[in-house]
This record gives C-alpha cells, sequence and structure tokens, in this order.
C-alpha cells in the first residue's frame, strides 16, 4: 500500500469521507447553488450520479458571467441489464418527472438519465428503489454494473449466467449505510459503519466485471478487469475461464497508458467462481496504484507484478489453484437483431437503437430542445412505453446500446409485432451491416470529458462509410465502427475495426485492425484528422478491400495480413508503429 502523503487526491477524499458520507447531505440541502462541493463529486460517483454541465451553453453563459447550467448524470445499477415491463415504464416515467424526456443506454447495459437537477436526485433515487432498483455502485472506486450475455436464446445457460451476474454485484456492492441515510431515510443511525471487503478507501479505480456466453462476444469480455466466459457441458453451464486486466481508458499523449485485453488464466469451476472472483478484487484493493489515477486500473497492476504474482497471491489468499483453461470459440461481438426462437420456444426481438439514445424525435427529427437527432417523427420512447405495456416477459439492454424484448410467448406475439410496426420500432432492422455494428459515447453535451463529438456525430459519418462502401460493392459486409469523444474509451473504440477517438472539436485519432469477435486491440493510423481526411483515409482501403479480401475475411483481419496497420498482440504494445516484433 503506498504511503499516505503520497496517495492521489481522491483517496485522501474517500479516506475522510465517513463510509462516503462526506458533505453530501449537506450540499443538496444548499439551496444557493444548483452544485455540490467540488470534494463530493468524487464521492456521489459511488451513488451512481456526476456533476455534469450543459456544454452546449457553456460559453454562452460564461460569457453572460452565470454559473455553469450545473445538472447531473445518474446511472442506474442493473445486474445483465435486465428488467421487467413494470419496471421499465417507471423508468421511463422517471426520465419525464426528473430528467430531460430520454433514456440513455448504456455500453454496460443500464439506464442513465441526464439533466437531473441537483434536487430532483434525491426523488429519483427514492422512486427507483421503491421498483427494486438502485445505483450503488453503478460509479465510483468500486465494482460496476455486471455485464452478461444478452441473447436469451440459450435460454437455460442465460438464465444462469444472468444469476451469476447478480449475485457477484450483490457480493461486490459497497456496504456502508450512507445510501440509504443520504438518500432513503435521510437520518443517521448513529452507529459506527463499516465497509467489510472495500475497506475505507474502496478500490484504487473503477472495476469491471462481464460474463460472455461464446460463442458470442457480445459485452466485450477482454474489455473488462475480470471477463468471465461461461463452459457449457451438454447444454449445461459448469464454470468460467478466467480473464483478468482488461480495460480501454487512456490518455492522449501518454504512452504509459494502454487498452489492453484480458488475458485467461484459468478455469473456476462453480464452487470457485465467487472466491476467485473476490480474491482477484482483493489483489487489486492491496496492489493497485493509490498515487497516480492513471496507472491504477487492474491492467496496470497485473503487468508491473506478471501473472506469476496473481496466480501466487490467489493460492495464498484463498488456495485458489485454477485449472487449465477450457476450449470456447468467439465468433462475433455485437447483437443480431429481430426475431429469434429460444431453447424453451418462446420468441426474442432484438430493437436497434442507434447509439443507445432512447426519445421521442419530432418532425424534423429532434429532442430535447434540439440537443439530440433522431429519424424525423420517431416515436421510439412512446413506442417502448406501449411495448412495456401489454410485455409479459423481460426486458434486456445489451452492451451494444440495443433493446431486446425477450420471453415472447407464441400466443403474444402477434400483439407485440402489430406495436412494433405502428411505432416503426424494427425499421432499424434495413440498415447497414455497418450502422448496426456502429457504436458512439456520449461525449457533447453532457461529458465533461469530451473533446469531440461522438453520439451526435458518427450517425453521419456512418452514412458517408455506407456510401463507399456501397460504391465499392460492399454495402452488405459488416465492419465495426465505434467512435468515443476521448481516449477514455466509452464505446470501447480500441476493439473496433475501425475506431475514432476525439482529440478536439472535428478532429479524431483514427485506429484500425481490431478483430471482429473482440479478441484483438486496433492500432493507431492516422492522428488528428476531420472527416475529409477520414474519407480519403478510408475509400482506397475499402476498394481495396472489396477488391483483395479472401474468403470470409474481416476488414480488422484484412488490414492487417496486407500490412497497412501492424497487430497489437498486446496492450502493452498499443503504441509500438511497426508491431511486437521491435517492441520485444
Ligand atoms: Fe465511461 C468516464 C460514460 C462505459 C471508460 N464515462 C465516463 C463519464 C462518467 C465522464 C466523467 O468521468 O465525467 C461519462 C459520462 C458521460 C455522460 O454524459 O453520460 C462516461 N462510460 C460512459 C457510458 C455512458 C458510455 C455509453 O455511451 O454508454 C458507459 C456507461 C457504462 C455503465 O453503464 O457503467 C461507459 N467507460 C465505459 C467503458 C466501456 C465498458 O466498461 O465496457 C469504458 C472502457 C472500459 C474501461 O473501463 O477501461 C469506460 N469512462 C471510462 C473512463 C476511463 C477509465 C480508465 O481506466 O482510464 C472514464 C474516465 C475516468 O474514469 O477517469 C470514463
Ligand atoms: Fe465522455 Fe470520453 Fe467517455 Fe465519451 S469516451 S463518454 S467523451 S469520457
Amino acid at each position: 500500500m503506498s504511503d499516505t502523503k503520497n496517495l492521489s487526491p481522491v483517496e485522501h477524499i474517500k479516506l475522510a469521507s465517513n463510509y462516503l458520507r462526506g458533505t453530501i447531505a449537506e450540499g443538496l440541502a444548499d439551496e444557493l447553488s444548483a452544485s455540490i462541493a467540488e470534494d463530493d463529486t468524487q464521492l456521489t460517483k459511488f451513488y451512481g450520479f456526476y456533476q455534469q454541465d450543459d456544454r452546449d451553453v457553456r460559453a454562452e453563459r460564461k460569457a453572460a458571467k452565470l454559473e455553469p447550467h450545473y445538472q447531473f448524470m445518474l446511472r442506474l445499477r442493473l445486474p445483465a441489464g435486465v428488467v421487467t415491463g413494470e419496471q421499465y415504464l417507471a423508468i421511463d416515467e422517471l426520465a419525464h418527472k426528473y430528467a430531460n424526456g430520454t433514456l440513455r443506454l448504456t455500453t454496460r447495459q443500464t439506464f442513465q438519465y441526464h439533466h437531473v437537477s441537483k434536487w430532483q436526485l434525491r426523488p429519483l433515487l427514492q422512486d427507483a428503489y421503491k421498483i427494486g432498483v438502485d445505483a450503488r455502485g453503478a460509479c465510483g472506486d468500486v465494482n460496476r454494473n455486471v455485464m452478461a450475455a444478452a441473447n436469451p436464446e440459450r435460454s437455460a445457460v442465460h438464465a444462469a449466467v444472468h444469476d451469476w451476474s447478480d449475485k457477484i454485484s450483490e457480493h461486490l456492492a459497497w456496504k456502508s449505510r450512507a445510501y440509504e441515510e443520504i438518500f432513503l431515510e435521510q437520518k443517521s443511525s448513529g452507529e459506527p459503519d463499516h465497509e467489510p471487503l472495500y475497506g475505507k478507501s474502496y478500490l484504487p479505480r473503477k472495476f469491471k466485471i462481464a460474463i460472455a456466453v461464446p460463442p458470442e462476444n457480445d459485452v466485450d469480455v477482454f474489455a473488462n478487469d475480470i471477463g468471465l466466459i461461461a463452459i457449457v457441458d451438454n447444454g449445461e453451464l459448469v464454470g468460467f475461464n478466467v480473464a483478468i486486466g482488461g480495460g480501454m481508458g487512456t490518455t492522449h499523449g501518454e504512452p504509459a497508458t494502454y487498452p489492453r485485453l484480458g488475458t485467461v488464466i484459468g478455469f473456476a469451476d462453480l464452487d470457485n467462481v465467487l472466491a476467485t472472483v473476490e480474491t482477484l478484487v482483493t489483489i487489486q484493493r492491496d496492489y493497485g496504484d493509490r498515487e497516480n489515477r492513471k496507472h491504477a486500473r487492474f491492467k496496470y497492476t497485473i503487468d508491473d507484478n506478471g501473472l506469476d504474482f496473481i496466480h501466487a497471491q490467489l493460492a495464498e489468499r484463498a488456495d485458489i489453484e485454477l485449472e487449465p483453461a477450457r476450449d470456447y470459440h468467439f465468433d462475433r461481438n455485437g447483437d443480431p437483431l429481430g426475431w429469434h426462437q429460444s431453447d424453451d420456444g418462446h420468441w426474442q426481438l432484438t430493437l436497434f437503437i442507434e447509439n443507445g439514445r432512447i426519445a421521442d424525435f419530432d418532425d424534423n427529427g429532434l429532442a430535447h430542445y434540439g440537443q439530440y437527432r433522431g429519424r424525423p417523427g420517431y416515436k421510439l420512447m412512446t413506442g417502448l412505453r406501449e411495448l412495456a405495456k401489454i410485455h409479459k416477459g423481460t426486458i434486456r439492454l445489451t452492451g451494444n446500446h440495443n433493446v431486446i424484448i425477450a420471453g415472447v410467448a407464441e400466443a403474444d406475439k402477434p400483439a407485440i409485432e402489430e406495436l412494433v410496426e405502428h411505432y416503426a420500432l424494427d425499421d432499424g432492422r434495413a440498415y447497414s451491416p455497418v450502422r448496426h455494428a456502429a457504436m458512439s459515447c456520449v461525449a457533447f453535451p453532457t461529458c465533461g470529458l469530451a473533446m469531440a463529438e461522438s453520439e451526435r456525430y458518427l450517425p453521419d459519418l456512418v452514412a458517408k462509410i455506407e456510401g463507399v462502401m456501397v460504391d465499392a460493392g460492399i454495402g452488405d459486409e459488416p465492419v465495426v465502427i465505434r467512435m468515443t469523444g476521448c481516449p477514455n474509451g466509452c464505446a470501447r473504440p480500441f476493439l473496433a475495426e475501425i475506431g475514432f477517438v476525439g482529440k478536439a472539436p472535428g478532429k479524431y485519432n483514427m485506429y484500425l485492425g481490431a478483430a471482429f469477435d473482440g479478441s484483438r486491440l486496433n492500432k493507431l493510423y492516422r492522428e488528428n484528422i476531420g472527416e475529409d481526411e477520414i474519407l480519403a483515409e478510408l475509400t482506397p482501403m475499402i476498394e481495396r478491400f472489396s477488391a483483395e479480401r479472401e474468403d470470409g475475411e474481416h476488414f480488422g483481419d484484412f488490414v492487417v495480413r496486407t500490412g497497412i496497420i501492424a497487430e497489437t498482440t498486446e496492450g502493452r504494445y498499443f503504441h509500438d508503429k511497426t508491431g511486437p516484433a521491435e517492441a520485444a
């Protein structure tokens, strides 16, 4: 553990917070400002909310000498992204009552509210609690929303995997009573508090876990601090291969930061899963860097200490010796859209939600005072609400910003189909495979870290790339394109066959060469380029791909095979332009 004097400021804030209380309650009661105290903004993340300001009006308000338009983003905790129709209706209602009347699906299978005022936070969390949903640990230096394979086609395995995501989520949730005290009961028991797993300073950084069911890697399992790969024998879940040390976040110009994919370190049977996961978390708790937050994720703890160290710690702390990893195979990430029937005869409908924004768009395609754009006249939010009213199964969010209407009985299918048609909810299926696979982070106007647009720009860029692909005769080819407004990697852009990462307004770094199944990172191809240069670079490359690709070859593999970009074999070599040989 670090010497206290060198700890990062956030570590001091956590230590002094009395198990995350800080002065949050006082800040919420202060009627003079729409903001809360600076130190508390670090603590409220543990309760699922971030202080932000509306960046579309930041300059204007500054010029008028007004305080920034403070508002909050609130993210719910929703293991595996599963809600009932009833819960969905309440979640939708809260968006209208307390937020900006839109819902934002996230890349980790949950809902976010934007534009929530300070005074609406408590009622929002209280109302969510009434429907069995909280925001405990949705953000902050703890384990985050546990993801799990969304596609419920193989229903028995999926149900088991969903149970595991719940179990892990509960087991690793922070336990201090501060959540109830500040947001629900609004009074202190006066008893001393404690935090059995995390202790007073919680984890050095955020921690993420996902469970994949091969052959689909819809959760991008290797992007997580712990990735669990379901091993199924005779139709039954028998355990998980354990991958550790995944993460996307980097900082422009700081090569010591890099994305890394999880390394598979062995197999844990069902009796050992929880102990293995908990022990890995404690290793990170005790050895993660608490001085430099840019070097504090588990991926750096692993690369600094080596895998032997991790195995030795598992043995020493919990007598865990993992079995050799079992065989598995992924063939894709992303979500198969449309109707599918599961093992038990029920139907599932996966709907395409462009970049995760659920809203009703007016005839000009605008929502929330023109801040968001979609299909003109598309009543997506109303349509989903009407579906939730009659749907008897569950509604599932995918890790790719899409929604699954799951568990539809044969007899109920016509009524669902009628609503889907009425609200044109499945019309997105006619879009190109490139658009289906494209994913962007939130960025402007809410994200305080955005350097360039993402959610509001990617659809336009995709339209232009679609044009290039159609001209090249490969309009039906799936190519995974992802964009983020900064290098933190919220839409996992370093796992895109073509990735764009914001540098400045209208300027992006372009990355190429990740694998279609999420098993290889991409690499920087061009720096700080705008749309014209992006299209000028991509057009001949796509034409060449169309002419020279091998049977079944994906774009990411093609650019590596033909030497357009060097392969990134490991996160540590991500910044090495020439590939692993020279880096070694
Ligand atoms: Fe993220 C910070 C949005 C998934 C890596 N992320 C943020 C914040 C909270 C900005 C901030 O700190 O002020 C963004 C809020 C924007 C807004 O206005 O809503 C934000 N992240 C998102 C979401 C909503 C993007 C989306 O389009 O869906 C995703 C919410 C997921 C969830 O439900 O929990 C989201 N973020 C991710 C992912 C993808 C994943 O987990 O699979 C990553 C990369 C994986 C990883 O963690 O390495 C990711 N977000 C980051 C980072 C960089 C972490 C790092 O290790 O360097 C930050 C910044 C930070 O933590 O300092 C960040
Ligand atoms: Fe914000 Fe950057 Fe994450 Fe996009 S990638 S949501 S810009 S932190």
